[in-house]
């Protein structure tokens, strides 16, 4: 499959495109089956609500299953899935490598215990020569404002800001950004749409209200010129998309 000059063009202006029912219900439901039995575990490595809030508690709340790539076979085939590559290639006008350091997560949003996301550039986590790195969201059921749908800034990906537009955490701080944060769009999701968005486009999510949990698939890849730098956690192994 490959983009129209369209859709192209509306990723660069933009920063984000949404491809609907761009995955087999099948493959989706393999996913979610897998996904559900290591959230059960709680196995490792996992990102909990406390640590991405900081906070000390015994309370464990998976907000992340990290490292995903090599947990099961259903997991590789989506991210290597060939009905993908030409359309990285296409946004990244080069070969895309995918990244396991990053984004190589089965992210959730649980009922009544997942927090807030706050506004942030993904760019904030990593270390590459440059900005040329795309992650790719997976929806594995319904995702709405009401259990923490993403939300976009478009155009934001090309924007300068000042640091103090930011907290110390590179979170894009709401009391700061009134305005820009008034531009925010959605678009609800359903099982096997899919978001692609560049690593600076500012997006948050709000907590989950409802009583099921939201389960959704990230990965990240760059373009091949786009080299990660030496002996950060960036420069991890990674998979040739060609
Ligand atoms: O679902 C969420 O909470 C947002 C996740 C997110 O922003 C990210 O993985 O970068």
């Amino acid at each position: 499959m490959k983009l129209t000059k369209q859709q192209v063009e509306e990723f660069n202006t933009n920063g984000f495109l949404i491809l609907k029912n761009f995955a087999d219900e099948q493959l989706c439901n393999d996913i979610l089956e897998k996904a559900n039995k290591h959230l059960q575990e709680k196995q490792a490595p996992i990102e909990t609500e406390a640590d991405y809030l900081r906070k000390e508690t015994k309370d464990i709340t998976v907000r992340r299953l990290r490292q995903v790539y090599d947990r099961e076979e259903i997991f590789k085939t989506w991210m290597t899935h060939k009905k993908i590559r030409l359309i990285l290639k296409q946004l990244l006008n080069d070969i895309p490598i995918l990244s396991l350091a990053h984004h190589n997560s089965i992210m959730t949003k649980m009922p009544k215990e997942s927090s807030r996301t706050s506004w942030h550039q993904d760019r904030r986590y990593w270390s590459f020569k440059n900005d040329d790195l795309i992650s790719i969201w997976l929806s594995l059921d319904d995702e709405t404002l009401e259990n923490g749908l993403l939300e976009f800034i478009p155009k934001s990906h090309k924007m300068e800001f000042e640091k103090e537009q930011f907290d110390e955490d590179s979170n894009f701080l709401d009391t700061k950004n009134e305005e820009l944060i008034k531009t925010k769009v959605h678009t609800n999701l359903q099982k096997g749409d899919i978001v692609l968005f560049h690593c600076k486009t500012l997006h948050h999510a709000n907590k989950n209200e409802t009583e099921k949990a939201k389960i959704s698939f990230v990965y990240t890849v760059r373009a091949k010129r786009n080299k990660p730098l030496y002996m950060t956690r960036s420069d991890f192994k990674e998979i040739t998309l060609d």
